[in-house]
């Protein structure tokens, strides 16, 4: 007998499958390290994702200022039909870094995929967020796979080799990437993919620096908090003794190189013990914590073609602040 609190998500639904690749999970801080020693100092925006950071991120993306995922949300909301018509029914769809899959929900009725699988280092994220997908949309064969960000030869032995593969890859997430290693994501993806394959891409667009500015330093501070977090993280989980009040958080665009640069400022001269290793900071010396790369709608097709993609079609929203990619694999 059900106890009258269990819902009915609680039983795992006959369409939903979990599997671990073996090669996700464990952060690699020796990268942090690393990053520590180089001048200037930088840290991966990929260690931001902790319980609390993703917390903050989905804070930042209820914003008014945090433009991009009500954006994003809106052309698929607008677009479902005209990109499920780009890309036809039966597909596996593959997502990397899938969060709550509420994105992939705004195109499933009309995209009609056949399998949907999810990728990401997080177990908890895809058990909290994959059995409701899978009892949503009974028809629909969800895969979850921890493991690590981006094609494998584990992953591959999980995809069919039937269906038309289709990588969905929202929310700007490239635009983490340095163009050249983007480019590279996009090639290894195209290999993936095969011949027929194609990708959904979301890729945040150039726009006026005022927007670009307030959108990563929003007055409710949640995007201040997220940056800081990183510092909360390394201090639990690497044993480092950071200050959070001798940093402060910075975001600024970089208009030479199209791209909203994210730091932390030390604002004293301090040491900080990292393990075993100790880093000394000057007043105003930073860390160097992401890049958010904005395109052009012509410089982001380039970028793809010279990754072996060909722009089949664009979406973006009145304003053009966010474009949706659709690529074939040429
Ligand atoms: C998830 C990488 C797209 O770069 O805008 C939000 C992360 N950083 N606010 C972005 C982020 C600060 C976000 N991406």
């Amino acid at each position: 007998m059900k106890s009258s609190k269990e819902k009915a998500t609680d039983v795992t639904p006959d369409n939903f499958a979990f599997v671990s690749l073996g090669n996700g999970g464990d952060v690699d801080f020796g990268e942090v390290i690393v990053g520590l020693r180089q001048t200037p100092k930088v840290v991966s925006p990929k260690f931001f994702y902790d319980a609390r950071g993703s917390e903050l991120f989905n804070a930042i993306c209820t914003t008014e200022a945090y433009y991009p995922t009500r954006t994003e949300r809106g052309i698929y909301e607008s677009q479902a039909d005209a990109i499920a018509a780009e890309i036809g029914p039966g597909t596996t769809v593959i997502e990397f870094g899938p969060g709550d899959m509420s994105k992939i929900r705004l195109l499933l009725d009309q995209l009609r995929p056949q399998t949907y699988v999810g990728v990401d280092v997080s177990a908890a994220q895809l058990e909290d967020a994959g059995p409701p997908l899978a009892a949503d949309y009974p028809w629909l064969h969800v895969l979850a796979v921890c493991g690590d960000f981006g094609p494998s030869r584990m992953l591959e032995k999980y995809l069919d080799g039937q269906s038309r593969r289709v990588a969905f890859f929202p929310g700007s997430t490239i635009g983490n990437f340095e163009p050249d290693a983007a480019r590279q994501f996009l090639q290894g993806l195209g290999k993936m993919l095969g011949s027929s394959g194609c990708a959904i891409v979301g890729v945040d667009l150039q726009k006026p620096v005022e927007v670009l500015e307030a959108a990563y330093n929003d007055p409710q501070g949640y995007t201040r908090a997220f940056n800081l977090n990183l510092l909360t993280r390394l201090n639990r989980e690497l044993g480092a003794d950071f200050d959070e009040r001798r940093f402060r958080h910075k975001a600024y665009y970089n208009e030479k190189l199209g791209r909203v640069e994210m730091h932390l400022v030390s604002v004293v001269e301090q040491q900080v013990r990292v393990g075993e290793h100790t880093f000394s900071f000057q007043p105003g010396e930073t860390i160097h914590t992401e890049n958010s790369w904005k395109y052009t709608q012509q410089a982001f097709g380039e970028l793809a073609a010279r990754a072996g993609f060909a722009v089949q079609k664009f979406f973006t929203d009145e304003r053009n602040w966010f474009g949706v990619f659709i690529l074939s694999v040429q």
